[in-house]
């Protein structure tokens, strides 16, 4: 049985950061009902198209397991048809730009009104303040949350990251805050609001940094690389490069082949515990002894030369081989992979955390399946829908529309065209 089995989503979210949010729930067993404008659909659909004429893969990898249902919710037959889905749903999805909503005559106070058991969870860029009213993307949320300011080199400037936090990171947030107000429905009866901020997930996530900051006020930050080359400290978390970001000094190592692969790299932690074997393993036995290095404080200003001796042992293998003997001994360490690597992972294709999907325009691509898993819920993944795939079973099953009433709505031009089921 699916944990989230009789949960109905009115999804009106787009792009990516509201998508990966009803992608988690669809996973967990909701019924997603994404609700597109005809014609025209969720804008990624038809970005970054790399077959012509099929959902784009942008599209695809952020809207398994969903139903989609075209409707134009400025015509006066939309709005009802959407009346009747706040009436039929749990919980209203949506990430528009500030004030959308409310245009469309359906803010708080009136999904309230039509169904007070509603939980209504919204994406924004900025919560309340004087950037409320801004469109936001992912590398702003990364920008305006503190990741950039604390990513990159120190002599560099600041630097985005690949993963997606202000995005997927933001729907991650949202999903939780929406089972929470689920939860709390059981007890109270009531729907509540849900509201996550972008720029607010992205501070979370950088917690660390706020953390570092505070440290500043005493003193340098020892476990940085700048303390070690005697780099003055300046009133804002620098950035650290690849240093860890924990009380462990660690660095990014090259490895056997790094002239040619640009992934030929492993990263290296040199936790206080495992000193001794570290030591050991790079022919430095002298180090566990030698005052200066066998303390963990003590070896803080030598960082630069002591990686440097890990590195001349971690470039003499591959960065495997570096796992394959630093494992056993509890030294942490890890390879750096390319996405290559990891759509080729039999490991995670195993678990299910890559999966591959058939899709009748596109036909087989990879994804990323459900990372969280439930032994009570496993997820199956879906294909994404067809843009208004399953509009008519929708104004049928889900909202009783049938005969005339059903002729009704399509006439009125609310839902565009209904499509046949796809063959698959
Ligand atoms: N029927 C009729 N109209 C519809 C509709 C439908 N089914 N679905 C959307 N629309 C309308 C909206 O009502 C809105 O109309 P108005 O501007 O007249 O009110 C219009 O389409 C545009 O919607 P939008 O403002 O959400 O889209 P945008 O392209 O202008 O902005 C984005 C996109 C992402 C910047 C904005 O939605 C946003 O800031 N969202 C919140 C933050 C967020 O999630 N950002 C992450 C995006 S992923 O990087």
């Amino acid at each position: 049985m699916e944990a989230l089995k009789g949960i109905k989503i009115l999804d009106f979210t787009h792009v990516q950061s509201g998508p990966t949010c009803t992608q988690l729930l669809a996973w967990f067993g909701a019924d997603v009902i994404k609700v597109e404008r005809p014609g025209v659909g969720d804008a990624t659909r038809k970005q970054l198209v790399d077959r012509p004429g099929a959902d784009s893969l942008y599209f695809t990898m952020l809207n398994h397991n969903k139903r989609s249902v075209t409707l134009n919710t400025k015509n006066e037959t939309g709005k009802e048809v959407l009346e009747r889905l706040v009436k039929e749903c749990d919980v209203l999805v949506e990430n528009f730009a500030p004030g959308a909503l409310d245009r469309m005559g359906f803010g708080w106070e009136r999904i309230q009104e039509l169904n007070p058991r509603m939980i209504m969870a919204s994406v924004k860029g900025f919560g309340p303040g004087k950037y409320e009213n801004c469109k936001v993307y992912e590398n702003i949320a990364q920008c305006a949350g503190g990741s950039a300011s604390t990513t990159g080199d120190l002599d560099g400037v600041p630097m985005v990251t690949g993963a997606q936090i202000g995005d997927s990171g933001t729907g991650l947030h949202l999903a939780l805050g929406i089972v929470t107000a689920l939860f709390q429905r059981e007890r109270s009866g009531r729907g509540q609001r849900v509201q996550a901020a972008m720029q607010d997930g992205v501070v979370n996530l950088c917690r660390v940094k706020l953390r570092d900051q505070q440290r500043l006020e005493a003193g340098p930050l020892k476990e940085y690389s700048q303390f070690g080359l005697g780099i003055p400290f300046g009133d804002a978390t620098p950035r650290a490069g690849n240093d860890s970001g924990g009380g462990q000094p660690g660095r990014i190592l090259k490895c056997k082949g790094w002239e040619t692969d640009a992934n030929a790299y492993t990263y290296f932690i040199t936790q206080a515990p495992a000193w001794e074997k570290i030591c050991d393993v790079i022919g430095e036995p002298g180090w566990k002894t030698q005052p200066g290095y066998a303390k963990p404080d003590e070896r803080l200003d030598k960082l630069d030369e002591i990686f440097n001796r890990i590195e001349q042992w971690t470039m003499t293998k591959t960065k495997y081989e570096v796992m394959e003997t630093c494992d056993p001994l509890d030294i942490p360490v890890g390879p750096i992979l390319s996405m290559k690597e990891i759509a080729e992972d039999e490991g995670l294709r195993a678990t299910g955390t890559i999966v591959e999907v058939d899709h009748p325009e596109r036909g087989p691509y990879l994804s990323v399946g459900c990372p969280v898993k439930l032994s009570d819920s496993p997820a199956e993944v879906k294909r994404s829908p067809l843009l208004g795939e399953h509009t008519e079973e929708i104004l049928r099953d889900v909202l009783g529309y049938d005969g005339e009433e059903l002729e009704r709505v399509v006439g009125s031009g609310a839902v565009g065209e209904l499509r046949k089921a796809a063959a698959e």
